[in-house]
């Protein structure tokens, strides 16, 4: 079965850019099925499984949870959803590794990526916002600053690099992402529709 319809948007940015908030935006608005893999890793610690046990110990460090084991993870989830109108995949890909690896499970599925969201944020402002969220939240890794700084390390290494990936794809649209919510959702979902089109 052809596939090619469908939407599937992929949320990038760096820790605390907002790709969790203005998923929830854009889900609501186009229907569908949210791949968040900070969220299946967080659920997979919360059942104490082995694989979310061996997560926890990059989570909590800062560091990206090893390619396969989120691979897989992403794979076991599309299978589950095959009957899906489209994916956000939120925080995922984070390395090269990951976005060959989803290039390739949506070529079995006869489908691709409609467009790649990027969020820019300054980093003070990410480190304020992830420290603030770690007063309310349960998350270990918003808590401390040095986890902060180890994560935008992380993501200035081994994620980064994907935007010239997306960008030679013509896949790209920046966004800047700070101000009024509506204002950042209203910016994505111009950039949606104009790789609809
Ligand atoms: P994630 O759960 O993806 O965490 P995140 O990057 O911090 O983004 P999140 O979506 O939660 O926050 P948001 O920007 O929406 O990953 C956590 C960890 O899991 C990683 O460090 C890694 O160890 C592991 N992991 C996950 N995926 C992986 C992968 N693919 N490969 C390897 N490892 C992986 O929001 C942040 C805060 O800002 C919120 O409090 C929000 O209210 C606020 N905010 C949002 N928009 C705002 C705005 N416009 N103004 C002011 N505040 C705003």
């Amino acid at each position: 079965m052809a596939h090619t319809h469908m939407l599937n948007i992929v949320i990038f940015g760096p820790p605390g850019s907002g790709k969790g908030t203005q998923s929830e935006k854009l889900l609501d608005k186009f229907q569908l099925k949210h791949i968040s893999t900070g969220d299946l890793l967080r659920a997979e610690r919360a059942a104490e499984t082995e694989l979310g046990k061996q997560a926890n110990a990059f989570i909590c460090k800062g560091e990206l949870v090893p390619d396969d084991v989120v691979i897989g993870m992403v794979r076991n989830f599309m299978v589950n959803h095959s009957d899906s109108k489209g994916f956000i995949f939120d925080g995922f890909p984070r390395t090269v590794n990951q976005a060959i690896a989803l290039d390739s499970m949506l070529d079995e599925s006869k489908t691709t990526i409609t467009c790649v969201l990027g969020l820019e944020v300054g980093e003070n402002e990410l480190v304020s916002r992830l420290l603030l969220r770690g007063l309310s939240s349960s998350r270990i890794d918003d808590q401390d600053e040095n986890t902060i700084r180890t994560r935008f390390k992380e993501y200035q290494n081994k994620t980064l690099p994907l935007q010239d990936f997306y960008q030679i794809q013509g896949k790209y649209c920046s966004i800047q992402g700070t101000g009024d919510l509506s204002t950042i959702f209203h910016s994505l979902c111009a950039c949606v529709d104009k790789a609809r089109k």
